[in-house]
């Protein structure tokens, strides 16, 4: 009698353990994602990713807004490829909406009929033509909501279905461009950080105490030399800056989305002229534009004596330029103003 109750005991207790652990793994949640990425392409030419969903179940609908950096990328086309999700049914595929001002599309698409579909497969083909050298991440935006520019996914008795997204980055290089990769030392880890350049790059270290990454980079006198740098997040993050030679390049700031990132790495291009040697990227503060980790009058002065410039123009300074939108005005100055007196506390 005991056994027979010990064995109910245990039959209940498998019972009850079991289920939480299947539960446990979410996989069986739809996903979103790019194919292929990450993706590195040469500026000039015209290139497609695909707009997948991974693990979907009864899909009757979808509607997605995407958003990309349209200085780096023009999206030129949307199409349903032949093998596409609702393949072999009838859809409603209404023409999407390209805004490549603001570097976004929105595009809807639904089953002729009250059925679903599942499984994993392309959603539609996105293609984009690469403007210039840089770094454009390209993400799933407003998730979950069902307005007109939200990103969602319905079932055919019109219940959203719960999805997770994925955030991709495209690379777009120049000539001559070569990848390398430098093994660093964070703590007791060893991770990487990758270097896609024209320049040639030698003697990269990471210095944990100071979170700065230094490294020399040679190429022919007075050409333009340029990078795209990927670093862990784990190492340096929130807001960066790029030098050469002590000059400040260029401003990351994850406040204002002018850090590409997706996930667990920053991606940093910037821009140099060759005769450059000393190539340094640490962490500062947002509004610090000299490099000296605090935010005071000789920010404001830069940022004012470039006040009203473009990229065209003479005194136009790309690290004045804080929210990375190709002018200097009102916006930056404010933003510097907004954090005066502020400081990096180490
Ligand atoms: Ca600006």
């Amino acid at each position: 009698m005991r056994r027979k109750f010990a064995i109910s005991v245990l039959l209940i207790t498998l019972i009850l353990t079991l289920p939480s652990f299947s539960f446990s793994s979410s996989s069986n949640v739809a996903k979103l994602t790019f194919n292929p990425i990450p993706l590195t392409l040469t500026s000039g030419g015209n290139f497609t990713i695909n707009l997948t969903v991974l693990d979907v179940t009864n899909l009757n609908c979808w509607q997605t807004t995407i958003k990309f950096d349209g200085k780096i990328l023009n999206c030129i086309n949307v199409s349903l490829p032949q093998d596409n999700i609702f393949s072999g049914h009838s859809t409603i595929f209404p023409t999407p909406k390209i805004d490549n001002n603001i570097g976004q599309v929105s595009i809807f698409c639904a089953l002729d009929e009250a059925i679903g579909v599942n499984g994993s497969g392309t959603l539609c083909t996105v293609q984009f033509k690469a403007l210039k050298e840089g770094v454009s991440t390209i993400k799933y935006i407003n998730v979950g909501k069902m307005w007109i520019d939200g990103t969602y996914l319905q079932d055919p008795n019109g219940q959203t279905i719960p999805f997770e997204t994925k955030i991709g980055v495209i690379q777009i290089t120049g000539q001559g461009f070569i990848e390398n990769t430098f093994t660093i030392t964070y703590g007791s880890e060893t991770l990487q950080v990758k270097t896609l350049s024209n320049s040639t790059i030698t003697n990269l270290t990471y210095n944990q105490t100071l979170k700065a990454i230094t490294y020399d980079a040679t190429g022919p006198d007075n050409t333009k030399g340029a990078c795209i740098i990927t670093i862990p997040q784990k190492i340096m993050n929130t807001t960066l800056i790029a030098l050469s030679d002590n000059t400040p390049l260029k401003t990351f700031i994850t406040e204002l989305n002018t850090l590409p990132e997706n996930g667990t790495h920053n991606f940093l291009y910037y821009s140099y002229t060759h005769t450059t040697h000393k190539i340094k990227i640490y962490q500062t503060i947002a509004g610090d534009i000299t490099g000296d980790k605090k935010i005071d009058i000789k920010d404001v002065a830069i940022a004012s004596r470039s006040f009203g410039t473009t990229p065209e123009s003479p005194n136009y300074r790309q690290t004045a330029d804080i929210n990375d939108d190709g002018k200097v005005d009102i916006k930056d100055i404010s933003y510097i103003s907004k954090n005066f007196g502020k400081y990096l506390q180490q």
